[in-house]
């Protein structure tokens, strides 16, 4: 299928011109495509850093900003300011981000514990910061910054436990609105996408449930990756999932495709994955056979699509594909509607 023939399914997505590209290599008959820089970023690109990896980037100031997972040495998990001219070669900084509470409100929850796999967007007037934070277990921590140079801490958007919260890029029938992954307090052996919603991105409710783990590469748990596409066709959601193999936990990642008003109905989903832990550096890692997606850059032009995903908890990556043919990809390569509440 030539991109050029499509019709670009993105809506309120602005154009952006220098996103990060590479075309399709000729042999390449996938859906999504590596890049052939891959790993973009070291595990050692800072002196403080064991590990840098599940990281989440904007478009910002006509170049790029992004909050980076880095492991430290002593394997605790921080999140770090980083910027790039392109979008592939980036600076970070070797201390990591100090939220601030604002006018002390939070500073009673705010006390440090561990910060990872963050996601970032630009919602109404200000980038706003989720990410899996430490308070008495793992749960959704919330912030915002302007600059990227101070960030700002506000309340945990749920109790202990719960991963991979990922905010819509705007209001749904007047209210905020967000995915997430209740867990437990380990490496979560389930879980399911749950939807909530806000009136203020403080209280949250009227949770939702969205979809569960099916089977193969999904088969033990699913989580929310970058933030949701919006596509005249739906929601695009890439998601990752887990497969318990005799040798443990493998994360690939594939797509759904929901509705774009009650964003808990799933109108598409992919039987297979776009991409699983096939490369070297995808398989050999600290926690190896996993592809983790956190952040996408869209061109509104062109439907250009730039998937930023940690693999093996050791490096970033990049792939790239283009909206409306993972859309369609998504619809051609779909489950089954009698197959959507298995549970194996
Ligand atoms: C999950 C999260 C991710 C990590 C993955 C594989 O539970 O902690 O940050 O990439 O496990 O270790």
């Amino acid at each position: 299928m030539s991109p050029e023939k499509t019709h670009n399914l993105l809506v309120n997505t602005p154009a952006l011109p220098n996103i990060p590209w590479e075309d399709r290599p000729g042999r390449s008959d996938t859906v999504m495509w590596r890049s052939a820089h891959n790993p973009i970023i070291p595990h050692d690109l800072i002196p403080s850093s064991n590990s840098i990896f599940n990281s989440a980037v904007v478009p910002y100031q006509g170049k790029f900003a992004g909050v980076f997972r880095c492991d430290n040495k002593v394997r605790v998990q921080q999140l770090h300011v980083g910027h790039s001219a392109d979008g592939i070669h980036w600076q970070l900084n070797n201390e990591r981000i100090h939220w601030q509470a604002e006018n002390g409100k939070v500073a009673e929850i705010s006390e440090f514990m561990y910060s990872y796999d963050p996601r970032v967007l630009w919602l109404e007037d200000r980038y706003y910061v989720t990410w899996c934070n430490g308070y008495h277990g793992p749960t959704i921590g919330m912030g915002y910054t302007h600059d990227f140079e101070t960030f700002t801490q506000l309340e945990n958007a749920f109790l202990p436990f719960n991963r991979n919260g990922v905010l819509f890029p705007r209001k749904i029938n007047g209210q905020y609105a967000m995915l997430s992954r209740p867990s437990d307090n380990g490496h979560t052996p389930f879980g399911d996408i749950y939807y909530s919603e806000s009136p203020d991105l403080e209280y949250w409710g009227r949770h939702r449930f969205v979809m569960g783990p099916l089977f193969g590469w999904q088969a033990t748990k699913i989580g929310a990756g970058p933030i949701p596409i919006e596509t005249s066709e739906g929601w695009l959601l890439i998601y990752h999932g887990v497969l318990t193999s005799c040798n443990g936990f493998t994360y690939s990642f594939g797509a759904a495709l929901l509705d774009l008003e009650q964003p808990w109905k799933v109108l598409y989903r992919s039987a297979p994955y776009i991409l699983a832990p096939q490369m070297e550096y995808e398989r050999n890692g600290d926690v190896p056979n996993v592809a983790f997606p956190c952040a996408a850059l869209m061109d509104g032009n062109s439907g250009k699509l730039a998937l930023y995903y940690g693999a093996a908890d050791t490096v970033v990556c990049l792939a790239y594909g283009y909206v409306q043919e993972i859309v369609n990809w998504v619809k051609e390569n779909a489950i089954p509607e009698k197959y959507l509440n298995f549970k194996g």
